[in-house]
């Protein structure tokens, strides 16, 4: 099916079975499997990465740099394809790329144990530690605004202006959970408007399936890179809350599953403190907590956007799909409010364990 892409990459379609591979939501992905080799190759959707050479630039640079500065790390860059360049345009007009799979690694869709959030958080608190003196200003931003909440909040502004009745009547009781959370917005414009955090180089995607673990659950390296650009900390922090703490992910659809396990919260901020402790802010610091109302009202806030714009982002596979998403991150973002008390003590109880282990 990829004959023609694959020989721009020097390989033989008859010599590996491909199969539709992971769960992203924006990107076509499909592992290719060979009898020497595996990679993974992705269709990048244009529709909303208007520039994809902004992203291979930015991995190219970030690759460089950790290549010298931390050369055992494991960062999962794109390969060359015959051409030299790290993208290859179809008859279509559609840009692909591979990546070498990791051997040996596999991905999980929910955490089933703590030692998984511990890790993961680990992870990204690394990247982000490895890249601390690199000039982000290298870097391109590969979807402008992707978690700016005020834009996003405008952008739920407008859906409501231009949706159908139908629809609009269907979602009064999340638009009701906007307005009701508007203290989310506020806090996020007083941070972002008077610099009072920095710009760092996050990832922006910290589910746990863009973590690559191997077969005795340690994790190895991340993945799904596009979002490689400056952002603040709170993003990575934040969508880890959204997709660690629950036990069910955005898809459930029956909400009394959703709830926080309060536990999964200390080991984030143990994993990623293991790493970011000494470099984040005190202002950072005091706003890791609030990163998880931020990123979950974001999601809600896009989820049900798009089922206001009739679900041109993210698609639907049934007729309330976005709705429904909607729902489950507001349900998620009570929860996640109501322990707020819980992951104070937590934060207190892990900063004196640090602590005692300094002297
Ligand atoms: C999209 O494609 P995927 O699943 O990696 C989205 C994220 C959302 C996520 C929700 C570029 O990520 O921001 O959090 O869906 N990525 C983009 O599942 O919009
Ligand atoms: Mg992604």
């Amino acid at each position: 099916m990829f004959d023609n892409i694959l020989i721009s990459f020097g390989l033989k379609s008859a010599d590996y079975k491909v199969e539709a591979f992971g769960s992203g939501l924006i990107n076509h992905t499909y592992k290719l499997t060979g009898k020497a080799h595996d990679y993974v190759l992705q269709q990048i959707n244009t529709n909303v990465f208007k520039k994809p050479h902004n992203i291979v630039n930015n991995l190219s640079l970030v690759k460089e740099y950790l290549s010298e500065t931390n050369p055992d790390y494991l960062f999962v860059a794109p390969l060359k394809a015959l051409s030299n360049d790290f993208l290859v345009k179809s008859a279509t007009g559609d840009y692909f790329r591979l990546f070498p799979f990791v051997k040996g690694s596999h991905t999980v869709n929910t955490l089933e144990n703590e030692q998984e959030a511990y890790q993961a958080a680990q992870q990204f608190g690394r990247f982000t530690r490895m890249l601390h003196d690199f000039d982000i200003n290298k870097l391109e931003y590969t979807l402008v605004d992707f978690h700016n909440l005020k834009l996003r909040f405008d952008q739920f502004k407008a859906a409501s202006v231009t949706a159908n009745a139908l629809r609009l009547a269907q979602a009064s009781d999340e638009i009701k959970a906007v307005y009701n959370n508007l203290q989310i917005l506020q806090t996020y414009n007083e941070l972002v408007s008077n610099n009072k955090i920095p710009l760092r180089v996050v990832h922006h995607d910290t589910k746990i399936n863009n973590v690559l673990f191997d077969a005795n659950k340690n994790a190895l390296c991340l993945v799904d890179l596009d979002t490689v650009m400056p952002g603040y900390y709170l993003s990575d922090i934040g969508d880890m809350m959204r997709t660690y703490l629950s036990p069910v992910n955005e898809e459930e659809t029956d909400l009394s599953q959703i709830h926080v396990r309060e536990d999964f919260f200390r080991c984030i901020y143990k994993g990623y403190m293991s790493e970011m402790g000494s470099i984040l802010t005190e202002t950072e610091k005091q706003h890791f907590i609030f990163s998880g109302e931020m990123m979950i009202y974001m999601q809600g806030l896009r989820f049900l956007t798009d089922f206001l714009n009739n679900d041109i982002y993210y698609g639907a596979k049934y007729p309330d799909h976005n709705l429904v998403r909607a729902k489950n991150q507001f349900k998620l973002l009570t929860e996640y409010l109501n322990a707020e008390p819980t992951f104070k003590t937590m934060i207190a109880s892990v900063d004196k364990e640090f602590l005692a282990a300094e002297i």
